[in-house]
């Protein structure tokens, strides 16, 4: 799939995180549940190395909940700190805090323990992660206000902005990045599947196709794709994607003159509820493959 995912202005944002990173005491990460690993940015990794490091899994109530805990233990074994987070969720928003705070104290305790008694330190974080993964919720979540700008589609957030959530911390919303060279582990589609790409430059029934693909190759997935379009195992039969987008067309009534479907609303409409786990809690990819 040919896609142009790197647009200017994340140049630019790369680079101001660069600049930034010398002030950052912990990084948390923000990956999407469904795909841990294509939603792990390997510029990111490379200019974070040095730094303390909470990889949240957001959007955890979209995933299979299976898959995520495998994911979780993927990370554990890897002695990374993981959290499976539905940022909807008070609970889960605390787990972030709690973790940031630990991770703060172990880093200043022996300057606390050298400098004057009054002294308190302001843990900063690098809030980061490709776009519409949910980073700007998160940071409204924890700051209990709309500090930092949230929408359903993906480059929201086009410039470095602190704020402040609590006495002792300071967390850097950023730009949603993305990388310039998507390796060979069909990352575009997927990034595109979960709506971390803008639609505007998708070519949607491209993605729908690839999308309806997937679902069918795993059973359960099958399963609640036909149900939500109130389709049978027969009605699919011998059809290849292209056809069953054709299908869910009709059952949307995206019907045109002449008995026609409009396959691009139909990959829109499809896209949706992929995207917003209205066809079930799917997870695109899993730890051993
Ligand atoms: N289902 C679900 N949706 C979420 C969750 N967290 C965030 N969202 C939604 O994801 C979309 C993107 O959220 P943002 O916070 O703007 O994402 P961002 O990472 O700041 O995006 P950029 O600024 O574009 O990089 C919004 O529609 C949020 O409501 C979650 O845990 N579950
Ligand atoms: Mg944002």
């Amino acid at each position: 799939m040919n896609i142009n995912w790197y647009p200017g202005h994340m140049v630019k944002a790369q680079n101001d995180i660069k600049a930034a990173i010398k002030l950052i005491d912990i990084v948390v990460e923000v990956l999407d549940a469904r795909i841990p690993l294509s939603s792990c940015n390997p510029i990111i990794d490379e200019f974070t190395q040095d730094k303390q490091r909470i990889i949240v899994l957001n959007k955890s109530d979209l995933a299979d909940e299976q898959e995520t805990a495998n994911w979780i233990k993927y990370f554990e074994a890897k002695n990374m700190i993981c959290l499976a987070v539905n940022s909807a969720q008070s609970q889960d928003i605390k787990k972030i805090v709690t973790a940031i705070v630990k991770k703060g104290e172990e880093q200043y305790k022996e300057k606390v323990a050298n400098v004057s008694i009054d002294y308190k330190p302001i843990y900063r974080v690098l809030i980061a992660g490709i776009p519409n993964v949910g980073k700007s919720t998160i940071i409204n979540k924890i700051a209990k206000r709309n500090a930092a700008n949230v929408s359903n589609k993906p480059g929201v957030t086009v410039k470095n902005q602190w704020i402040r959530v609590q006495d002792n911390i300071d967390l850097l919303d950023t730009p949603g990045l993305l990388w310039p060279k998507l390796d060979d582990n069909n990352a575009g589609e997927k990034l595109a599947l979960t709506g971390n790409i803008k639609q505007e430059i998708l070519d949607l029934e491209g993605v729908a196709c690839v999308g309806i693909e997937y679902l069918l190759k795993v059973p359960k997935y099958k399963n609640m794709f036909l149900d939500n379009y109130k389709l049978n195992e027969e009605d699919i039969e011998n059809l290849d994607s292209y056809d069953i987008l054709e299908l869910v067309g009709r059952k949307r009534g995206c019907l045109v003159s002449g008995g026609n479907v409009n396959t691009e609303k139909a990959a829109k409409i499809f896209l949706d509820e992929l995207k917003a786990g209205k066809i079930g809690k799917i997870s695109l990819e899993y730890v051993n493959n």
